[in-house]
């Protein structure tokens, strides 16, 4: 059955490949599976035909036959499950990569999207620079532990799987600031993750949209 996602007409991140929709994009490509993106100009994004795909009004969903899905985390879950390759046969290996899809939302990127509200959101604030280094602070904190568990490893948990991809999508949020590259170990690990195939198509993917509509 197609598979149909959504995904920004103008990313504001100029094709970075930091919106979300980049990791649907990649888990469908690490899976084999192809796609086809409806791109959601910004004046559409509140309107009553993408608000039944996303109540939110948000982006990245996911269709497929009568399946619409919105959250970019449930959305690679559900791919992850449905298709081979990016979660593990065994069970307990199979539930730690899902705990790994979990800890990259709701453990290390809550402080990282703070970080931005800080940047973006806060701006001239007379307590902007103190928020500021309480959130890298924090951030600081998770990346050492993060870094400590995988150590010299590959990957978090055995094979690369939905948890890195997700880690890594999180993570790179955090190379402008530069934050990330004070972590010589997740930073290598992020680089690993970027030069998979996959990741370079659904890149690829991402960035031809910004330059056909920039
Ligand atoms: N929890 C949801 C999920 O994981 O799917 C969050 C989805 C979300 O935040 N979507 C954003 C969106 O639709 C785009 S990705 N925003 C429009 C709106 O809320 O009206 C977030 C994003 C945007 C821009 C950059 N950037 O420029 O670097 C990075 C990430």
């Amino acid at each position: 059955m197609a598979i149909t996602i959504t995904a920004f007409e103008r990313s504001p991140d100029q094709g970075a490949g930091l919106a979300r929709d980049m990791r649907v994009r990649w888990a469908l490509e690490e899976v084999g599976q192809p796609y086809e993106v409806r791109l959601v100009p910004w004046e559409k994004f509140k309107e009553e035909a993408h608000l039944a795909r996303n109540p939110f009004g948000q982006i990245p969903t996911y269709e497929e036959g009568d399946l619409t899905l919105f959250e970019s985390g449930a959305i690679v879950l559900h791919i992850a499950e449905r298709f081979p390759g990016l979660l593990p046969n065994e069970g307990d290996a199979r539930a730690r990569a899902i705990m790994w899809m979990f800890a990259a939302l709701s453990t290390i990127e809550p402080p990282i999207i703070d970080r931005q509200n800080v940047v973006f959101a806060e701006q001239g604030k007379s307590w902007q620079g103190e928020r500021m280094a309480m959130v890298d602070a924090r951030i600081r904190a998770r990346l050492s532990e993060l870094s400590a568990r995988l150590g010299d490893a590959e990957w978090l948990d055995g094979d690369f799987s939905a948890g890195d991809l997700l880690m890594v999508h999180t993570l790179q949020r955090l190379k402008r600031s530069g934050i990330l590259g004070e972590f010589s170990r997740l930073s290598g690990y992020v680089a690993r993750a970027e030069a998979r195939p996959a990741y370079q198509r659904a890149f690829a993917a991402q960035l031809a949209v910004w330059e056909a509509h920039k």
